[in-house]
């Protein structure tokens, strides 16, 4: 499937009805007086956050949503009906921005979140509101306001517990398609993933999973532009934590020691908040002779720091459960704070 992060839509909220002039006139009461009815509210356009939805691939191909026009009211003191609001589903993590004002609508982070995008025109009164003692027969009728509209941008941001980061080829793919279900491109050259993927780990016996995004790789001047990654630094943005990918082999330990420190660089670039979140780092394709031979080094390089190195290999397995238990086990933690400090963010399994 496809991936979309990104579509533009025109939301237009339905008009008012319009409020009707009407005079009674029955046979038993040839002046009855003002009856004309008040239009109906338009229908106003509200999003739904459904946990079912993984793309905005629905809007792509969408580009006007208008939701119904207010009945007008009519003789007889009858009131228009209002129209009902039309509904739109997107997935979970979906950003609304107005484009003109560039104003976030709605950031819709939870199942069955909602919000109104464009509200609904009012119904014009009838002239049957407009009697005074003074003024007994009006003829005044208001017509109905206008409904709202709004150009938006929509963004999905991934709600991973775990963004896979690192520079290209350095075996992210590899390694969620070892320990997800997903199944993302891998490839022998750089930036064979050019969107992001997410997949679920199951982490221990008891059902514990969490979330975990592929991302495609970073390179030095991400925040620049250069290179794929930083469009997609914005789904790292919601990720509790991170794990960061350092490829070993055909490298001495102070080319891989830069590598790590230019990925890091771009994330700082990109938001300091990012790089403060927790990572964990390992060196990837550890059944490769010359990266195993090099770990303990490394390793060292790392601990001169205050780092841990943990080592994995996507090919045949190795390091893999621990690394993925020490995840879960972290995500478990990441959650239990988040719930604390914002209750209505309750960990979404
Ligand atoms: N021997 C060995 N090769 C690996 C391992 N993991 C990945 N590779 C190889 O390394 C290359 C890059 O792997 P990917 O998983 O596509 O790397 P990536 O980090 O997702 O790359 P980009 O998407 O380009 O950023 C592929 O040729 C993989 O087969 C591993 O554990 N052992
Ligand atoms: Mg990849």
């Amino acid at each position: 499937m496809t991936f979309v992060d990104e579509a533009r839509l025109r939301v237009w909220a339905g008009d008012g009805g319009d409020g009707c002039s009407a005079f009674l006139r029955e046979k038993y009461r040839p002046k009855g007086g003002p009856a004309g009815g008040d239009g109906g509210d338009g229908g106003s356009i509200i999003a739904i956050a459904d946990a079912g939805m993984s793309t905005l691939l629905d809007y792509r191909y969408k580009d006007l949503i208008k939701a119904d026009r207010g009945e007008n009211g009519s003789g007889k003191s009858r009131h228009g009906a209002a129209a009902r609001d039309t509904v739109l589903t997107v997935p979970v993590g979906t950003l609304i921005i107005d484009e003109s004002s560039g104003e976030t609508i709605a950031d819709l982070t939870r199942p069955g979140q909602e919000a109104v995008l464009v509200y609904g025109g009012r119904g014009g009164r009838g002239n049957a509101r407009f009697a005074t003692s003074v003024n007994q027969a009006p003829r005044r009728a208001d017509p109905g306001t206008p409904g709202e509209k709004r150009n938006l941008r929509l963004e999905l941001r991934l709600l991973a517990d775990v963004g896979v980061i690192g520079l290209p080829n350095a075996g992210k793919s590899s390694l969620v398609a070892r320990v997800s279900a997903a199944k993302p491109k891998i490839g022998a050259y750089p930036f064979t993933s050019l969107a992001p993927t997410l997949g679920v780990v199951k982490w221990n016996e008891d059902g514990g999973s969490f979330v975990i995004a592929d991302l495609p790789g970073l390179i030095e001047g991400a925040h620049e532009g250069h290179g794929l990654g930083l469009q997609f630094l914005k789904h790292v943005s919601r990720s509790a934590m991170l794990l960061h990918l350092l490829d070993a082999s055909m490298k001495g330990p102070e080319q891989v020691m830069r590598d790590f420190d230019a990925v890091n660089a771009e994330l700082e670039s990109y938001s300091p908040q990012i790089v403060r979140r927790p990572q964990v780092v390992a060196m990837s394709k550890l059944d490769l002779p010359e990266s195993a031979a090099m770990f303990p080094e490394l390793k060292r390089y790392f601990e001169q720091r205050g780092l841990e190195l943990l080592a994995l290999s996507s090919a045949t397995g190795e390091g893999c459960r621990e690394i993925i238990s020490m995840l879960g086990r972290k995500v478990v933690e990441l959650r239990a704070r988040q719930a604390e400090v914002d209750p209505g963010s309750a960990a979404t399994d």
